[in-house]
Order: C-alpha cells, then sequence, then structure tokens
C-alpha cells in the first residue's frame, strides 16, 4: 500500500546553460520533469511513500528517469515501451528572466499511457490519488487512462487530487476546459492558477473563482497566484497565505511543489493553515534553484525559509 499514486509523462529535459537564443547554447545540463513525477518526488521527500507509473521509451533517458526517481524514493513503475522514444523538453533562457520551453513529444513513449498501464488495485489501496490535466492532452489512450483512474479512486473513497496546469502547446482552452468541466465533479482538491480557473469559469476575483470552483464539486480548492501567495477555500473558509520571499532562479516546477507540500501535509493530517504554509513553502523552494524538481524540500528543510526577507543559516 502507498500513500499516493500518481502518473504521467516524465521527460529528458535539456536545460541551455547560458543565457540567448537557443540555437547559441552551445552546452545544456541533461535532467529530467515531469509535472506529476515532480510531485511524486515532493510528497517522497516530505517522509510518505508514493508509487509513479509512466512509460518511457527503451532508451537512455528512459533508464534516467526511471534511476531518478527509484533513487527519490519512488515506488517506480516506469513501463519501457519498444515502439516509441522517452519524450523530450528543452528550456531555453531567452533573457535572464525569461524561460522558454519547448517539447518534442508527439508520439512519444509517455504520452502512449493506456489504462492497462494502471493497476486499479494499486489505486484502490492509496489515500490519494494525483492526477494533471497534461495527461488527458497527450493522446485518446492517456485520456482514458485518467478516466479509469479517477474512476478507480472514487468507488474506492480515494482522495483525487487535480492540477491544471494548463500547457497551450497540447490542447486549446475551449478543449481543456470541456474536459475540466467534465472531470471536476469528481475531485476533491483542485490546484489552479486565476487563468487555469478561468478555463472553467469566467469568474476573474481569486476568492469569487475558489467559489465557483468549489460550486462545481471540489471540497479543496487551491488558488496559486505565484510570488504574490496563494488562497485555499475549504470546507467553506478561505485562507490567504503570504508568499515566501526567495530570489527566483528558475519558476517551472513551483505549482507541482506547491501540491506535494499541500498533499503531504494532508497526509500528515496537519492543520489546514500550516498545510498551506506547507504548499507555499515547498513552492518558493522549488523556484531557487534549476530544474524543476532538484531544490523541493525535506521537512528539515520548511523551517529554513522565513517570509520577508533573507536569512542566515548556521
Ligand atoms: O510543472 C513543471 C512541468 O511542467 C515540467 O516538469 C514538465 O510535465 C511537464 C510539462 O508538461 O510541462
Amino acid at each position: 500500500m502507498t500513500d499516493l499514486v500518481t502518473f504521467g509523462e516524465t521527460m529528458a529535459l535539456f536545460a541551455a546553460r547560458r543565457t540567448g537564443p537557443l540555437r547559441f547554447a552551445r552546452d545544456f545540463d541533461l535532467g529530467l520533469g515531469g509535472a506529476e513525477s515532480n510531485v511524486a518526488i515532493g510528497v517522497a521527500r516530505l517522509g510518505h511513500s508514493v508509487t509513479w507509473v509512466g512509460r518511457v521509451g527503451a532508451d537512455e533517458f528512459g533508464d534516467l528517469i526511471r534511476a531518478t526517481l527509484l533513487g527519490e524514493g519512488v515506488d517506480t513503475r516506469a513501463v519501457a515501451d519498444h515502439e516509441a522514444p522517452t519524450g523530450l523538453m528543452i528550456k531555453g533562457r531567452r533573457t535572464a528572466d525569461l524561460i522558454d520551453v519547448s517539447y518534442y513529444r508527439r508520439g512519444s513513449a509517455g504520452s502512449r499511457l493506456a489504462p492497462a498501464d494502471l493497476d486499479p488495485a494499486l489505486i484502490r489501496g492509496a489515500r490519494v490519488l494525483h492526477v494533471s490535466a497534461i495527461t488527458p492532452a497527450l493522446s485518446a489512450s492517456a485520456r482514458e487512462a485518467t478516466h479509469h483512474a479517477v474512476a478507480a479512486a472514487r468507488s474506492a473513497g480515494v482522495l483525487v487530487s487535480l492540477d491544471v496546469n494548463y500547457r497551450r502547446a497540447l490542447w486549446s482552452p475551449e478543449e481543456a476546459g470541456r474536459w475540466l468541466r467534465d472531470v471536476i465533479r469528481d475531485v476533491d482538491v483542485l490546484f489552479a492558477t486565476v487563468p487555469e480557473g478561468r478555463l472553467v469559469t469566467d469568474v476573474a476575483e481569486p476568492v469569487a473563482l475558489a467559489e465557483a470552483l468549489a460550486s462545481l464539486g471540489p471540497r479543496h480548492v487551491l488558488i496559486k497566484s505565484g510570488a504574490e501567495g496563494a488562497l485555499e477555500l475549504s470546507d467553506g473558509v478561505v485562507r490567504h497565505a503570504e508568499p515566501y520571499e526567495v530570489t527566483e532562479v528558475d519558476p517551472v516546477g513551483a505549482g507541482d511543489a506547491f501540491a506535494a507540500g499541500w498533499l503531504a501535509d494532508w497526509l500528515a493530517g496537519a492543520e489546514p493553515a500550516e498545510r498551506l504554509r506547507t504548499a507555499c513553502a515547498a513552492g518558493a523552494f522549488a523556484v531557487t534553484s534549476q530544474g524543476d524538481w532538484e531544490s523541493l524540500p525535506r521537512r528539515e528543510d520548511l523551517s529554513l525559509l522565513r517570509r520577508g526577507g533573507a536569512d542566515i543559516s548556521r
């Protein structure tokens, strides 16, 4: 039995080392990125058992993904697909403050995820199923797998968590909105930014948006506003969280870190206010270094960050 099950596409990630147009990058750091595996690592670092399921190519990048997730203590069910390669994600730095991400993932192993890859017993035995709306945008079979997983979790009373994670490279706002409106009634915890929430409803003010989303099903709605903090609407109570002030190096992965912090504290039975603080702290840690997940915190790191200003830890 595992605390949290998640699944999705994890890609090899090439991050340009120098700033400027990608064609002049010359050298890259090789790593990996995937919204759900980022959450898996985050929840595992915060002390819970996690299983990640996905397809990878029968190639070096697939081996890298498997080895890295295993090394992070994630129970890794990486199905090797001999007919498709591991997808790629390229991160350029057009300017010091502007990251541009491109994907080479059409027809990739990860996008070929299918219902048979997900063991319903594994999902039914977990406490949380975490999915992102990236997976249903990858292919028809990945969308079907998502529906099967949510249905299995629902029928067993497993908490269903959904992070919208809208990717415009994968589908249109209309298509994403239709899918989200359909699935939201089966979701217990919804993570979204304001623009993502507006894929479902045209409300723009964050509290009213959270209320509008909660009225469609989720018991917990988290609205993330990046460096401006976050708000949570749970059981009719609205809580605001101030951001932690950190120096941002790479913002990619902050939302996954936030979800990981929130879910880890839900699993730990933390009070709602503490749970939201942990989510914000994890999100803040995520932006402090290069990479989508490398700087995710362990429990003992959480107290290192203070709201408002730099600190020295001796
Ligand atoms: O949230 C970070 C993820 O976006 C990244 O790690 C890769 O899954 C990914 C995607 O589709 O962008």
